[in-house]
């Protein structure tokens, strides 16, 4: 009998942290040894002229989830993990909603129960909480988190998923008493009313306005409320889809003084700007997310602040919505900015389009593409060591990358059902042509070779955020003086 189940062979190998040439030796879905010429198992893969990294993670898509306009996305947990696994993401994190008046037990089991039957790859899941009321609070939260969800996104905008100041501070509050990281949609929705009445009132209706009545300004401001309230409670945050240089400015500041404020960021921040919203007709809606794509001085701060470590994380934000009556365009060449679902599709290309015009650029090292891909998000959402590493005792989540390979970008060569990509026609240099999940060859020769199901919901341990915090928070903090 083999020693191990699966042999990858001759590859190069990086982490976080090094590159190096070694063999993986897999046994029952972990990674067993990491040494210099094993012998081949059964099962081999000669990994010669590949790249072998760890599976990506994606902490931030939208999968089965009705948006804050009442618009489904147009992925199921099959067509969500699929896409992730074909573009080298083994462990995905969407979102299980609380929608007003939502009884948050029942959200969370009917979400698993969706995941269960179709998810292909493992995921954790974190929550969006819009009705912190006190059931919620302290009892249902609390309850979420032992059982291994110890994530939430709360909004600062959206009249329907907004939380007030006092609100996000009840649950910046319970975050830190359970150990729990809150993730923070920034944006002033104020100024985004006011500006979105007034644009309406000259009559710009069509879909570049959607990016004038997002301004960066508001996005500015929120964060820096965020970043305020989570001073004044001593607890770290993470600000999500960071879009360009005011907000970055902001946390950047934050961060010097000492503050404990994550950021992450998006493909749309890097290969979209504002004009590609400023198409013929409803076009513009293929690019309409919130926030918006901006202008190339923040696509440039983006790439910088991922570079330099203001922001960790680089997920995609998918949000799959049609390009027809059920999402972008509701009421056709009719549909005005405030009427389309704000989202883009992204999981399938998120990383490729990084690899390919950040590392093999040469402006991003490959070791900073396997932090912002996959380990800071294990680190982050209380996942690592199982998940984002190449060390023994590691789930064997690993995607074997092609370097040389060339594909020009078809929204009907992807796997997710939105039906169009932002990126149509883009051609991408390197891909990940075998995906292993758990020791299981998962994508090879562009076949998907596991099943609906197969893919295990994984429960999350403390954030390290919060661990980091606990043990440097700010003992003089009002909070932590007048309140424990
Ligand atoms: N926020 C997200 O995180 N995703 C899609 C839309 C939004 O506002
Ligand atoms: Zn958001
Ligand atoms: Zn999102």
């Amino acid at each position: 009998m083999n020693e191990f189940d699966l042999t990858i062979r001759n590859g190069r190998i990086s982490d976080a942290n090094t590159t190096y040439y070694a063999d993986i030796g897999i046994k029952d879905g972990k990674i067993a040894i990491i040494a210099d010429r094993l012998s081949a198992a059964d099962s081999d893969i000669d990994a010669t002229g590949l790249w072998v990294l760890p599976g990506g993670i994606d902490s931030h898509c939208h999968v089965d989830e009705r948006s804050p306009m009442g618009m489904r996305v147009a992925d199921d947990f099959l067509s969500a993990t699929t896409a992730a696994l074909f573009g080298g993401t083994t462990t995905i994190i969407p979102f299980a909603v609380q929608h007003r008046k939502d009884h948050l037990p029942t959200v969370i089991a009917d979400y698993k129960a969706l995941a269960a039957q179709r998810a292909v790859i493992d995921y954790a899941l974190h929550l969006i909480v819009t009705d912190p009321n006190p059931d919620t609070l302290s009892s249902h939260l609390p309850a979420a988190i032992r059982s291994g969800i110890t994530s939430f996104k709360v909004f600062m905008t959206y009249e329907v998923l907004k939380l007030t100041d006092e609100q996000i501070l009840d649950i910046l509050e319970l975050a830190d008493a359970e150990g729990a990281l809150v993730m923070i949609h920034a944006e002033n929705d104020d100024m985004i009313r006011w500006l979105t009445r007034k644009l309406l009132s000259f009559g710009h209706t069509s879909p570049k306005f959607h990016g004038v009545s997002h301004d960066p300004i508001a996005e500015a401001e929120a964060t820096n409320r965020a970043v305020s309230l989570a001073a004044l409670m001593d607890v770290p945050i993470l600000i999500v889809h960071v879009s360009g240089i005011e907000p970055l400015r902001i946390i950047h500041g934050a961060q010097a003084l000492g503050l404990n404020i994550l950021a992450e960021s998006c493909p749309q921040y890097l290969f979209l700007t504002a004009e590609d919203l400023d198409l013929p007709g409803v076009e513009g809606a293929k690019y309409c997310c919130s926030p918006p794509p901006r202008d190339p001085i923040s696509q440039k701060a983006v790439w910088d602040s991922l570079l330099d470590g203001t922001l960790q994380l680089y997920s995609s934000d998918h949000a799959p919505y049609k390009f027809d009556e059920t999402g972008k365009i509701p009421r056709g060449e009719q549909t005005i900015f405030t009427e389309m679902a704000n989202g883009l599709p992204g999981i399938e290309l998120r990383m490729a389009l990084l690899f390919s015009e950040g590392v093999l650029t040469g402006r991003m090292p490959i070791e900073r593409f396997v932090a912002l891909c996959s380990t800071n998000h294990a680190r982050t959402y209380g996942l690592f060591p199982r998940k984002g590493a190449i060390a023994v005792g590691s789930d064997a989540d690993l995607a074997l990358w092609d370097p040389t390979v060339k594909r020009v970008v078809r929204a009907e060569l992807l796997h997710d059902k939105a039906g169009y990509t932002p990126y149509e026609g883009r051609t991408v240099t390197g891909w990940p042509t075998t995906v292993i999940s758990r020791g299981r060859v998962a994508v090879q020769d562009n076949r998907l070779l596991l099943q609906p199901g197969d893919g295990e919901l994984l429960a999350c341990g403390t954030p390290e955020p919060v661990v980091r915090q606990r043990l440097n928070g700010n003992p003089n903090s009002v909070r932590r003086k007048f309140f424990t």
